[in-house]
C-alpha cells in the first residue's frame, strides 16, 4: 500500500497532507552529529551505507515524516565521473581538478562509487514502513556543473556561467556527460528500492531565460523522460530553485511530475499558473521554521489553504537551517496534520 506522498504525487488529494523536510536528515539532529563525530566526516557517513541509512532513518523516526530522503549529496556524481571529491571543514565541497574548461574527457571514471550509495537505500527501503516513501534524489546537471566548473561552490556561478557563453560545445558536452551518469545513477537507485526521486536544481536561478531553457529545461526534461520510459510509474521532483516566473514554462516543459518550489515564489500565483491537478511540493521559508511563533503558525496555515485545491506535498523552500530548534520542527507538524 502506497503512502499518501506517492499517491499525492500520482495526482490525487489525500486527507492528510504529506510533509518532509528538505535537508530533514543532518546537523540540526543531535543523532546526526553524534554518529557524524563518530564516522569523522560526512563523507565517510555517506559512503558508509550502515551509518547512511541511519542518518536517514533518524528524522524518520523522531519526527513521521512522509518520505525518507536518501542520506548522500548531489556531488556524488562528480566523484564518480572522476573528481577528486573532499569537504574543507567549515568551508564546503571542494572537486579537483576544477574543470574551467569543461574538459572532462581526461578524468577516471569511478562508477563504483554509486554502490555503497545504492545498498543505503536498500537497507533504508527494507526498514521503513510501507507509509513512508523512499525518495532518491541527484542534482540537476546546470547545479552539478558549477560544482564542477568552479571546483567549489561559488556565489554567482560565474565560471559555469562564462564558460556557456565562451564555449558552449564544452559545456554541452559536460552537461551530457553528467546527464547520462545522473540518469545511470537514478535508476540504479529507483532499482535498489527508490519509490519517487527528486532533480534539485539549486542555481537554476541564475541562469537568462535562453540559458535557463538550454541547461535547466533540456537537460531535466531529458532525465525525466528517459526515467519514465525505463522505470513507468516512478515519479520525479523538479526543484529548479529560484526558478520565479520561468516555474510554469518549466512545470510543461520537463515532464516532471511534481513541482518543487522555494520560498521566494507566492503560492496563490503558482497555483494559478500550473495545470489543474499538477502536484507542488513546499514553500515554507526555512528561516519561518528557525524563527517559530505566529510567523511560522500564519505563513505554513497560509501555504496549506493556497494549495488546498491541488495534490500538495508540504516542504520547506530549501534546506532547513543548522540551527532549528526541534520543538518548532514538531510545532510546525502539528499544524500540517491538522492536530493544531
Ligand atoms: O555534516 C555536514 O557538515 C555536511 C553538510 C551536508 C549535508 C547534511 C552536505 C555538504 N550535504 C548534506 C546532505 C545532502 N545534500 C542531502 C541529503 C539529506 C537531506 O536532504 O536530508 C541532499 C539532498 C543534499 C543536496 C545538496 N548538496 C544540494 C542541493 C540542495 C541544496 O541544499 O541546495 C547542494 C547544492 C549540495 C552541495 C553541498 N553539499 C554539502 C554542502 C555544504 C553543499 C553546499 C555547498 C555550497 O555552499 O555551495
Amino acid at each position: 500500500m502506497p503512502g499518501c506522498l506517492l499517491d499525492t504525487l500520482a495526482g490525487q488529494r489525500t486527507a492528510r497532507r504529506p510533509v518532509w523536510l528538505m535537508r530533514q536528515a543532518g546537523r540540526y539532529l543531535p543523532e546526526y552529529r553524534d554518529l557524524r563525530a563518530q564516522k569523522g566526516g560526512f563523507l565517510e557517513l555517506v559512503y558508509d551505507s550502515e551509518a547512511a541509512a541511519e542518518v536517514t532513518i533518524q528524522p524518520i523516526d523522531r519526527f513521521g515524516f512522509d518520505g525518507a530522503i536518501l542520506f548522500s549529496d548531489i556531488l556524488i556524481v562528480p566523484h564518480a565521473l572522476g573528481q577528486d571529491l573532499w569537504f574543507e571543514a567549515g568551508e564546503g565541497p571542494r572537486l579537483a581538478p576544477p574543470l574551467v574548461d569543461g574538459a572532462w574527457e581526461g578524468l577516471e571514471r569511478a562508477f563504483r562509487h554509486f554502490e555503497p550509495i545504492y545498498r543505503t537505500v536498500t537497507l533504508v527501503r527494507g526498514r521503513l514502513g510501507p507509509e513512508t516513501t523512499m525518495l532518491g534524489f541527484a542534482g540537476s546537471p546546470w547545479t552539478v556543473a558549477t560544482y564542477m566548473v568552479a571546483g567549489q561552490g561559488s556565489k554567482d556561478q560565474g565560471a559555469a556561467r562564462s564558460l556557456a557563453y565562451r564555449d558552449p560545445s564544452a559545456f554541452a558536452s559536460l552537461i551530457g556527460a553528467i546527464e547520462a551518469a545522473t540518469i545511470e545513477y537514478l535508476l540504479g537507485q529507483i532499482d535498489a528500492g527508490a519509490e519517487a526521486v527528486q532533480l534539485f536544481d539549486s542555481w537554476a536561478g541564475s541562469l537568462s531565460p535562453a540559458q535557463f531553457e538550454q541547461w535547466v529545461i533540456a537537460p531535466n526534461a531529458r532525465i525525466t523522460a528517459v526515467i519514465h520510459e525505463r522505470r513507468p510509474g516512478i515519479p520525479v521532483i523538479g526543484f529548479p530553485k529560484g526558478a520565479g516566473a520561468k516555474l510554469p514554462a518549466y512545470a510543461r516543459e520537463t515532464g516532471v511530475d511534481g513541482l518543487g518550489i522555494d520560498e521566494t515564489t507566492d503560492p496563490l500565483w503558482i497555483d494559478g499558473e500550473l495545470p489543474d491537478g499538477m502536484p507542488v511540493q513546499g514553500n515554507l521559508d526555512p528561516m519561518l521554521l528557525l524563527a517559530g511563533g505566529p510567523a511560522l503558525e500564519d505563513a505554513a496555515r497560509g501555504i496549506l489553504a493556497a494549495f488546498s485545491g491541488r495534490p500538495h506535498i508540504f516542504n520547506l523552500g530549501h534546506g532547513i537551517d543548522k540551527s532549528t530548534p526541534i520543538p518548532h520542527v514538531e510545532r510546525l507538524l502539528e499544524i500540517v496534520r491538522g492536530e493544531g
